[in-house]
């Protein structure tokens, strides 16, 4: 949770607690309303109901705190999603096809590599392409995922904050092998970067 991986760590981990704050601290709240509410108007200490008429405050409260909760959702999911749709106009730009079941990563310069290396502090976009049916490219530390869809492109963007070796997997069922279709991100330094990048062949970063 406390990790800096990505630039899109501190809104999704941020909206994710949030939410689940919000949910525990109703639930706590709700059991234990309920469990005193069992005891207080059981038939045994109630034998006969009174009649209860509404009550205006209440209902207020209670349609007005839930309203602001949700918005306040909506409000921060919005904000990190907005950002992870707008990929800055100098972010160095990737094509990715999906296809069962392997990731291939094309490079500006005609590179094409199985798993993707990228230089860290530098925005990278990925376009991305299936090449057969619906899969999705996940990079869970970096808490991105995309459907990549066959005639629709999609795209993502990120900036890799630390350098290291990062899972990418395809989160949407894409067949028999779809729980192979796993890759590596290498997040590396510019200068290691522009090594790899105009080497003719795949040195051993990628052969781990
Ligand atoms: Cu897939």
């Amino acid at each position: 949770m406390l990790s800096d991986a990505s630039n899109f760590i501190k809104e999704v981990d941020g909206v994710f607690l949030f939410i689940l704050g919000i949910s525990l601290a109703l639930l706590i709240l709700i059991t234990i309303l309920m469990i005193l509410f069992v005891i207080k108007f059981n038939r045994k200490r109630n034998p006969r109901p009174k009649n209860i008429k509404g009550n205006t405050t209440l209902e207020i409260i209670w349609t007005v705190i839930p309203t602001i909760l949700v918005v306040g959702m909506f409000y921060y999911g919005w904000y990190g999603y907005k950002k992870m749709t707008a990929a800055p106009k100098d972010a160095f730009e990737i094509n990715v096809n999906g296809k069962m079941w392997a990731w291939e990563f094309i490079y500006p310069n005609g590179k094409k590599t199985d798993t993707l290396v990228v230089p860290i502090q530098k925005p990278i976009k990925l376009n991305l392409k299936s090449l057969d049916v619906n899969h999705s490219l996940y990079i869970p530390a970096f808490r991105i995922k995309k459907d990549v869809i066959p005639n629709k492109d999609n795209s993502l963007w990120f900036i890799a904050n630390e350098a290291g070796v990062y899972d990418i997997a395809c989160a949407e069922y894409c067949g028999l092998r779809h729980s192979y279709m796993y890759s590596k991100l290498y997040a590396i330094h510019q200068n290691e970067f522009d090594k790899w990048y105009n080497s003719k062949t795949d040195t051993t970063l990628t052969k781990k």
